[in-house]
């Protein structure tokens, strides 16, 4: 069907994508296109920042339509970093060779998979201990678990899962709430990454700002380890 390789070509060990440094958690920023355009910066020139304030993963979150001006930016941050994750999206992940970001009510992860490829990075949400459970036997490289603590950025948040130490084959990465006043408890959490919106973009909202928070919170991270 359509050229797109079988779900059985994914093996699960093939997928487990450990960081260089175990022990250390590292920020896993997401550029929020509705926070972005809020503080009048593009989506280049925020992922330009972060890059730039050291990140190595990066999420593009867009919740609207994914107009003519969107996917042209999309198009332009792919060519900056082709190892970009995007939300929600499968159809646009595959059409610029990014990651891919899913959510429990998204394209479950196989037909995902199938869709964006054996090698590019596939994460989901997860929202208790039963989804990821159930998450972990995915074809996926990653596993987020939140929100951690009460967060104003998602829609419709799920419960909030507090500081519980969870166990998983893969990697987990925490979301929700998190700043940098609260992200030591969460290495607690036997995570690997921090996923974080809001708490990067503090007064004056500023690009310099964005990224000398990113910058912050990496070497806040990389001297407790978890
Ligand atoms: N999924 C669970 S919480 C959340 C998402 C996308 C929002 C996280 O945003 P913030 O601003 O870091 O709380
Ligand atoms: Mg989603």
């Amino acid at each position: 069907m359509l050229g797109l390789p079988k779900t059985e070509d994914f093996s699960l060990g093939r997928l487990r994508q450990s960081g260089p440094h175990p022990g250390v958690v590292s920020l896993y920023p997401i550029l929020d296109t509705a926070l972005l355009a809020r503080h009048g910066h593009s989506l280049l020139d925020a992922l330009e920042a972060a890059i730039d304030g050291g990140a190595d993963w990066i999420q593009v979150r867009h919740k609207a339509d994914f107009d003519r001006d969107v996917v042209q930016a999309l198009e332009a941050c792919a060519k900056r970093k082709q190892d970009l994750i995007l939300n929600d999206r499968a159809d646009y992940a595959a059409l610029f060779g990014l990651g891919l970001h899913v959510g429990q009510d998204d394209l479950p992860p196989i037909e995902a998979r199938r869709i964006i490829g054996p090698t590019a990075r596939l994460g989901i949400s997860t929202h208790n201990a039963q989804q990821l459970e159930a998450a972990s036997v995915e074809p996926v490289n990653y596993i987020a678990i939140g929100p951690v603590f009460a967060t104003q950025t998602k829609d419709n948040p799920d419960p909030v899962v507090g500081l519980q130490r969870f166990q998983c084959r893969l990697p987990l990465v925490g979301i929700g709430g998190i700043t940098l006043e609260n992200a030591p408890s969460v290495l607690a959490m036997g995570i690997e990454k921090v996923a974080v919106i809001s708490a990067l973009w503090q007064p004056p909202y500023t690009l310099k700002s964005f990224r000398n928070n990113i910058e912050r919170w990496q070497h806040l991270l990389n001297s407790s380890r978890a």
